[in-house]
């Protein structure tokens, strides 16, 4: 109800930021304009076979010309920030060999600027998912701790460029998510899996994703002490990570089901956080993998502990967890014995634990959310954003653009995960920032454009962005005000008054 949305909209510090998010693989396109180098995910996407659609980010939704259009549309919903990530071989073409590519540093200085005069925050992340396939092929990327130092040297250069300007910096979208598909299912690239399967290269996937964690970690501990030493006392930024985190629920009341959860957790978020905010890696994991999971050197030890500003957080769902170490259990995709032998479904006795989405792998579940704030507050007591929060609907050559802009379960969701939100606020979290997954509809990675994510919704032929109820609330507007821009605008009065 109306009433119920202004309370939790008083809920926000003033400072809050409200923002919509982007990244730069899945939008930009202009794959080889301006002197760009080849990321991992130009040469996988045009390997056949590699995207449910057979589709690539060539194009994309051609961010990199019409950055100027999208940030109108920003403006128009009144978000005070934009999620987006900059593409590392835009500005380092050949990783770490050759020099810096001067028109990809101008490509965001424009962003950057343009974005400013608008009163809209940058919250860049560093990495998503992209990196240049030449750190691949050279010595392994992840897998050699070599690109520790590479990463960090593509971060300095981007602290030195906009850190003038930019005040939220993350360096990792979801690597727990990537060490995952890309080490052991092997669904993104590098694609590395036991198995073979597709384009899938034999790796050993029992070891090679708490190895490419290991320098995931390390190289953010390295870039976050750069930050730290070189620019923060100047620049006055926070730097962070971002996890993807999945909510979970024990299945039963069982004990058994109670520490599967927990192994569930660490294997999935624990993993990343423990090492960066404590120094080292859970002790669910050490149980579990022993001599396989890598040790940090005492030196290493030195730029860990208190290794972030913040820990940016994606949370889209929330899962049942069932023992499956003391019990009998089948084993449902993507778990394995490494992730605690824990059976992760989003159905009990038969009912879904939220309302499922077009998306197989989700449930609409704000009061994960909520929990899930809790608990990083209770356990690393870091300020917190959400990065990431959206609702995905299918594609279809049949469906025309009208039918996808009444998106009231899209509206609904936003709203009700905002809800969420301020009641954790209210119980002392110290949440800084929402950020929509996505401003447009775009390259959804291995799915292709067969899923639209955006609050806009986007032509694939012309490319034309027309705003959702979502955005504008034109459909609902009698019922429901634009979710964003009034929860933005009252947050704004609030604290005038
Ligand atoms: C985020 O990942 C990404 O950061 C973002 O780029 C993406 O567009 C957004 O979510 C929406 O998906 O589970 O086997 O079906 C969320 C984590 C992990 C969810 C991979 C989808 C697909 C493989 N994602 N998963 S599967």
């Amino acid at each position: 109800s109306h009433r119920e949305s202004t309370e939790a909209v008083s809920s926000f510090p003033s400072e809050f930021l409200f923002g919509v998010a982007t990244s730069a693989y899945q939008v930009e396109g202009a794959v080889v304009n301006d002197g760009k180098g080849l990321n991992n995910w130009d040469i996988f996407s045009h390997k056949s076979g590699s995207i449910l659609d057979g589709t690539n980010g060539d194009v994309a939704d051609d961010h990199y010309h019409r950055y100027q259009e999208d940030i109108e549309l920003m403006h128009s919903l009144g978000v005070n920030s934009y999620r987006f990530s900059i593409s590392w071989t835009r500005i380092l073409p050949r990783g770490r060999f050759g020099s810096v590519n001067l028109a990809g540093i101008e490509f965001y200085n424009n962003l950057i600027d343009s974005l400013l005069q608008k009163g809209i925050q940058p919250f860049v992340t560093l990495s998503h998912y992209d990196f240049p396939q030449e750190l691949e092929d050279a010595y392994g990327s992840w897998l050699n701790p070599q690109i520790q130092e590479d990463f960090r040297y593509y971060a300095d250069i981007c602290f030195r460029a906009f850190g003038d300007r930019v005040k939220y910096w993350a360096t990792f979208n979801e690597p727990n998510i990537l060490a995952m598909h890309g080490y052991r299912t092997g669904i993104y690239p590098p694609c590395r899996c036991s198995g073979s399967f597709g384009n899938c290269t034999h790796g050993d996937s029992e070891v090679e994703p708490f190895l490419a964690a290991h320098n995931f970690i390390l190289a953010h501990a390295a870039v976050a002490d750069t930050y730290r030493t070189k620019y923060q006392k100047e620049q006055g930024g926070m730097i962070g990570l971002v996890v993807n985190a999945i909510w979970f629920e024990p299945i039963s009341n069982s004990t058994e089901d109670k520490l599967a959860v927990k192994r569930a957790q660490s294997f999935l978020i624990n993993w990343f956080l423990d090492p960066i905010v404590f120094g080292k890696y859970p002790s669910e994991m050490e149980d579990i993998l022993g001599s396989t999971l890598p040790v940090f050197s005492a030196s290493d030890l030195n730029s860990l502990r208190n290794g972030l500003d913040f820990i940016g957080v994606n949370f889209y769902s929330s899962l049942y967890v069932k023992d499956c170490l003391h019990s009998k259990c089948e084993k449902a995709m993507g778990s394995t014995r490494t992730e605690g032998s824990s059976l992760q479904t989003g159905i009990k006795d038969g009912v879904p634990i939220g309302e499922p989405t077009p998306m197989e792998w989700y449930y609409v579940t704000p009061q994960g959310m909520e929990s899930m704030v809790l608990y990083l507050k209770e356990r690393y007591n870091a300020p917190l954003f959400i990065v990431e929060n959206g609702y995905g609907e299918e594609n279809s050559a049949n469906k025309t653009v009208e039918d996808f802009l009444n998106d009231t379960k899209r509206v609904d969701f936003i709203s009700s995960h905002l809800d969420a939100l301020a009641r954790a606020i209210r119980k002392g979290a110290d949440v800084r920032g929402y950020f929509v997954w996505a401003l447009l509809d775009n390259f959804e990675w291995i799915f292709g454009y067969t899923k639209r994510f955006g609050i806009y919704h986007v032509d694939y032929k012309t490319l034309k962005r027309t705003p959702k109820a979502s955005a504008m609330c034109s459909a609902v507007a009698t019922t429901r005000p634009p979710v964003i821009a009034v929860k933005m605008n009252l947050a704004d009065t609030t604290a005038k008054i």
